[in-house]
């Protein structure tokens, strides 16, 4: 959740207050011969040097290297980058003779070798200049004395172990925008030894500040019963700017014979991430018991409400007093962004067509997740543009209309595209409704690298301080990749409302059946379609009668619908040569409606001029608009 500046600042200061504990080994500042600090000053000693500066900013510090030892001794000096080990994460230098980054390549020190006389000190002044274009956020680093000399063939009988480099820790923050961004990402189980499972993630800082990770491990079993929740421990104290740690833990109680669905949450600095990994005991299992679940599930729909007793007397979720949510939250954003392929990740069924065709919703979709928790009614929307026919008009109305009503307002941002005059102008009209949190959605996450990720994260923040938004989460989500969506429903719940189950257990949608089936011929016929074509065509099912006479177990629904264009030129167009086009419109829906219904469709299609309808109000009428 990155909230205002304000919020980043305080979280940058406490940060700080973390950095101010004892520096680890990892990067002594003393190895009890030798030590690197920075200079004293009139208030004391600083166990490291905490800088600040702005792109195109320089600052100067000074550097003292004290020698503890009877025999004078010379150091080579120089400026390192810090990373995280790739064993356990813990914090670590780069040596002098690997390729600098920031900030080392920025720092430029007074001398790069020194002798310290016996019992005495030297201070070494040096200058950090930040290029012009530097990235804000932090840059961990360090200052280093690496005695020159092999500390035994100098003749003196260091204990084994002493450390030959020592560093001063150097925390550079470049002025700008902060924004706190984490990723669990690649969670694995293994089964080990016994019935134990290995479960190994990691951790992803995407973000530009130094992160102290907290993270626990959740386990569920079949119909989602909780098997564990355990903090996770060996987790590195600072995960730094832009880098990944993998990590592992063991589980010894996976009952043997049941499918359990692992996650491993973490959060920092008021941002959350999470990922998760299915497990069995038996390799079999996970086949076996996705059809026993199947079976479950259709026996849980089939119950009706004697399941939803089932459910919560089965529910040990591990806050049972927490009251019970329901509410609103639509997905607003420009055409294309992923709105209703969220929508259907997050219901667990098709509820909404989508297509890589711009304005592909033409009304609000409403989708419901149930959860012991809370009912979320997902609202997705036409995509927010610029109108050119009356009928985009009147698409954009609806959008206002429904974020004007709900409880919280999810705003969707490609994570492939660089914000854009629609995002912004979106954002602009948003941040004239106070009153509704807003979650910034990042979607597609799967279609870019980690730094165009971080990248975008960034500019969302920034896009927010400009306008005064304090989005209430920023979240990163792949709907196809399933990565992060279910944490993304378990950050709407909470700001919902209290209040019972507004739609009745079971319900995933209050469409229509005459509206998803036209819906689903209208999908179909947008595939291959360019151009303006994918704007002319409505669809609508004229009606939908059961064939008569026919034996009991083998029913046919005969579904009659027009499929309307703009102009007759366009007829050929969807017809296609001797109506191979239409064809295969009518055979691919006919199985997304047959699957729909649960029953054998005959589907009728003809199509039909509607002269502009989408400019011409009568007709737009006709059409349901
Ligand atoms: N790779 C990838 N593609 C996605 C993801 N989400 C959506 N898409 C694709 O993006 C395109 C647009 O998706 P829709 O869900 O129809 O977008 P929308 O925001 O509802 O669009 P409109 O209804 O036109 O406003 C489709 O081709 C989707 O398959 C995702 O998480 N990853
Ligand atoms: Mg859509």
């Amino acid at each position: 959740m990155i909230r205002t500046a304000a919020a980043a600042l305080a979280a940058a200061a406490l940060a700080l207050a973390a950095l101010l504990a004892p520096a680890r080994p990892a990067a002594a500042a003393d190895n009890g011969q030798w030590s690197v600090l920075p200079v004293a000053t009139a208030a004391g000693q600083r166990p490291y040097f905490y800088l600040a500066a702005s792109p195109g900013g320089t600052v100067r510090d000074t550097v003292t290297v004290a020698n503890r030892t009877d025999r004078p001794r010379t150091f080579r000096l120089y400026a390192a980058d810090a990373h995280n080990t790739a064993r356990d994460g813990g914090f670590a230098l780069r040596g002098p003779d690997e390729p600098r980054g920031a900030p080392a390549a920025w720092v430029r020190l007074e001398r790069d070798r020194v002798t310290v006389p016996a019992r005495g000190t030297v201070d070494v002044g040096f200058e950090l200049s930040v290029p012009d274009r530097a990235e804000p956020g932090d840059h961990p680093g360090a200052l280093v004395a690496l005695e020159d000399a092999p500390a035994a063939a100098a003749g003196t009988a260091p204990g084994i172990g002493i450390r030959q480099a020592v560093g001063a820790r150097l925390y550079l923050r470049v002025a700008g925008p902060t924004a706190p961004a984490l990723a669990v990402e690649d969670v694995t189980a293994v089964a080990a030894a016994g019935t134990g499972a290995e479960v190994s993630y990691t951790l992803h800082n995407l973000g530009n500040v130094t992160l102290r990770p907290r993270a626990a491990l959740t386990a569920t079993g079949a119909l989602g019963r909780p098997l564990l929740h355990r903090a996770l421990t060996g987790l590195p104290p600072e995960l730094l700017p832009g880098q990944r740690v993998r990590l592992g833990t063991r589980w010894d109680g996976p009952p043997p014979l049941e499918w359990t669905r692992l996650t491993v949450r973490a959060e920092a600095s008021g941002v959350t991430a999470a990922g998760g990994a299915d497990h069995a005991a038996h390799p079999l299992l996970v086949p076996a018991l996705a059809l026993a679940l199947t079976l479950a599930a259709v026996a849980w729909s089939a119950l009706g409400a004697a399941s939803g007793r089932m459910a919560r007397m089965s529910d040990r979720s591990p806050e049972p007093t927490a009251p019970h949510r329901a509410g609103f939250a639509c997905f607003v954003g420009r055409p294309n962004a992923g709105k209703s392929t969220l929508t259907n990740a997050l219901v667990g069924t098709k509820v909404a067509i989508t297509s890589n065709r711009p304005q592909t919703t033409r009304h609000t979709v409403r989708g419901i997740v149930h959860r012991p928790d809370a009912q979320l009614v997902l609202v997705d929307t036409p995509g927010l543009h610029k109108p050119r026919t009356l009928l985009g008009e009147r698409l954009n109305d609806v959008v206002r209309t429904t974020w004007a009503e709900v409880d919280v307002i999810g705003f969707c941002l490609p994570a492939d595209q660089k914000l854009g005059p629609g995002d912004k102008f979106i954002a602009k009209e948003l941040a004239a409704i106070k009153k509704t949190p807003k979650i910034a959605i990042v979607t597609k996450t799967d279609l870019v690298e980690s730094k165009a990720l971080a990248e975008q994260l960034l500019a969302i923040h920034q896009l927010g301080a400009e306008l005064g938004i304090e989005w209430a989460e920023i979240v990163p989500v792949s709907a196809v990749g399933d990565n992060q969506v279910q944490l993304l429903a378990d950050l709407i719940a909470p700001l919902l409302p209290e209040s019972p189950p507004l739609y009745p257990e079971g319900d995933l949608t209050d469409e229509p059946e005459m509206v998803m089936v036209a819906e689903l011929i209208r999908e179909a016929a947008l595939e291959g379609v360019r151009d303006e074509l994918p704007h002319s065509i409505a669809v609508v099912v004229e009606e939908m009668i059961p064939r008569e006479n026919r034996p009991a177990d083998r029913p046919l629904l005969d579904i009659h619908a027009n499929v309307y264009i703009e102009r007759p030129s366009q007829k050929g167009i969807i017809i296609g040569p001797k109506g191979s086009r239409l064809k295969e419109v009518g055979m691919k829906s006919r199985k997304h409606i047959e699957a729909l219904l649960g029953t054998p469709v005959f589907l009728d299609l003809h199509v039909k001029v509607a002269k502009d309808w989408q400019r011409d109000p009568k007709q737009l009428r006709k059409l349901g608009f």
